[in-house]
């Protein structure tokens, strides 16, 4: 009797402990990913102007800009430079180094805006 239960007690434990393993593998991985993708952040381009801004992400977040206007718009910065986008495309940069990062459209100069990049915590 005592003995049967000290074995279910074994089982059990190890079924615990590989549950708790495979929770930390997957931890693990998803800590992972976070460290080399981060995450990605949508502007819009639309009626002349940049939406939202200014946009505040942090070291190794990608900003996506998207054409909504019919017209082209190019977004252009100290360290990025994105062509002509036309209607319905979009432009990715990725921000790896924290700093405040002002641009404009290089087609409409009065269209401004800014990306602030924060370290990651
Ligand atoms: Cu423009």
């Amino acid at each position: 009797m005592l003995k049967q239960s000290s074995s279910k007690i074994k089982n059990v434990l190890t079924i615990l402990l590989a549950v708790f393993f495979v929770v930390f593998l997957i931890g693990m991985a998803t800590s992972a990913q976070d460290n080399n993708s981060g995450k990605v952040v949508d502007t819009a381009i639309q009626n002349f102007a940049f939406n939202p801004d200014p946009v505040k992400i942090s070291a190794g977040d990608t900003v996506r800009w998207t054409n909504m206007d019919s017209a082209d718009h190019m977004v252009v910065g100290s360290i990025f430079k994105s062509g002509t986008i036309p209607n319905g495309q979009n432009y990715e940069f990725r921000f790896t180094e924290p700093g405040a990062y002002n641009y404009k459209c290089s087609i409409h100069p009065s269209m401004k805006g800014t990306i602030t990049v924060v370290a990651k915590k």
